[in-house]
């Protein structure tokens, strides 16, 4: 048996409410690839309206791990970015990135979501993300996210097919060579649309999820974190989309039934089981 690909993913650690590497980790373990936990700061719980969290920044950290990591020989098939606390960080992950050139290198932009920055996030950390993504091969922005790395007015309005391919290809123009717009809206199809585009074939995707009316924390990493899973698994973009964008639509379908508190996140616990068939879900269709 070969050992299982291994995933840098440089992500805060937000004990309570079902975000960032309290996701990720179980995900991708699942998907059965190894991932080494590089934590940007510790949360008690995320920042979406649980009260008084407890934080404490780990802004000097990545460097010395990433210089143990390189003592030890350490190989990486890819290094996975998200959630950075301070702008120091941005440049400590492009560090990361040029030290393991031939990684797949997935850079989810967490900036923001519903027309508004996180709380911790400033106008240079912003300007820092947009640097960062030209370092990456994946980016997998919100539409929040997609308007501040292309410096725009947020915009969430339903999008024509001319308008959705228009952001992404001016996202790719900033470096990446897959991109995956996340939580879009789409004239021709009904229901949440991820929207992606793969330059090396030239192909616009989208896949549709029926819509439920309720917004959970997390949901983001999730897909990011099953999209990557995918990926390095020798998936195409549109079904790792695919596979994607189904398990975090069966996550947040099963937390609404339970009509459970939206800020303690989706119940993905017991789906994880789902990661495992090999045949993808082929909910992708071309834009
Ligand atoms: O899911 C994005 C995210 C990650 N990390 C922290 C957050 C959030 C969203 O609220 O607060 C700490």
């Amino acid at each position: 048996m070969n050992r299982p690909k291994r995933i840098a993913a440089i992500h805060d650690l937000s004990g309570f409410g079902r975000c960032s590497l309290a996701v990720i980790l179980p995900v991708l373990s699942a998907q059965g690839l190894q991932v080494c936990p590089i934590p940007t700061a510790v949360l008690s719980s995320h920042t979406g309206g649980l009260g008084n969290v407890v934080a404490r920044d780990l802004g000097d950290y990545i460097d010395p791990a990433l210089e143990h990591y390189r003592q030890l020989d350490v190989e990486f098939e890819c290094v996975y970015t998200g959630f950075l606390n301070n702008v120091s960080q941005f440049l400590s992950c492009e560090r990361f990135l040029a030290a393991y050139p031939d990684a797949l290198a997935v850079v989810d932009p967490v900036l923001g979501d519903h027309g508004k920055r996180y709380r911790t996030v400033t106008d240079e950390m912003c300007a820092a993300m947009r640097r960062l993504i030209s370092c990456a091969d994946v980016i997998t922005p919100n539409r929040t996210e997609t308007s501040l790395l292309l410096d725009e007015k947020y915009d969430d309005g339903i999008l024509t097919v001319q308008e959705a391919r228009s952001l992404l290809a001016r996202l790719a123009e900033k470096g990446p060579a897959r991109i995956v717009i996340t939580g879009a809206r789409l004239q021709i199809a009904g229901g949440l649309v991820n929207l992606g585009f793969d330059r090396e074939s030239g192909k616009y995707w989208y896949t549709a999820e029926e819509y439920i009316p309720a917004g959970y924390p997390g949901t983001g990493d999730l897909f990011a974190a099953v999209l990557t899973g995918s990926l390095l698994g020798g998936d195409s973009l549109p079904i790792a989309m695919s596979r994607a964008a189904r398990f975090v639509g069966l996550a947040i379908k099963t937390t609404y039934s339970y009509g459970s508190d939206p800020r303690y996140g989706v119940m993905f616990e017991p789906l994880l089981g789902e990661l495992l068939r090999p045949t993808a879900p082929g909910n992708y269709h071309l834009l």
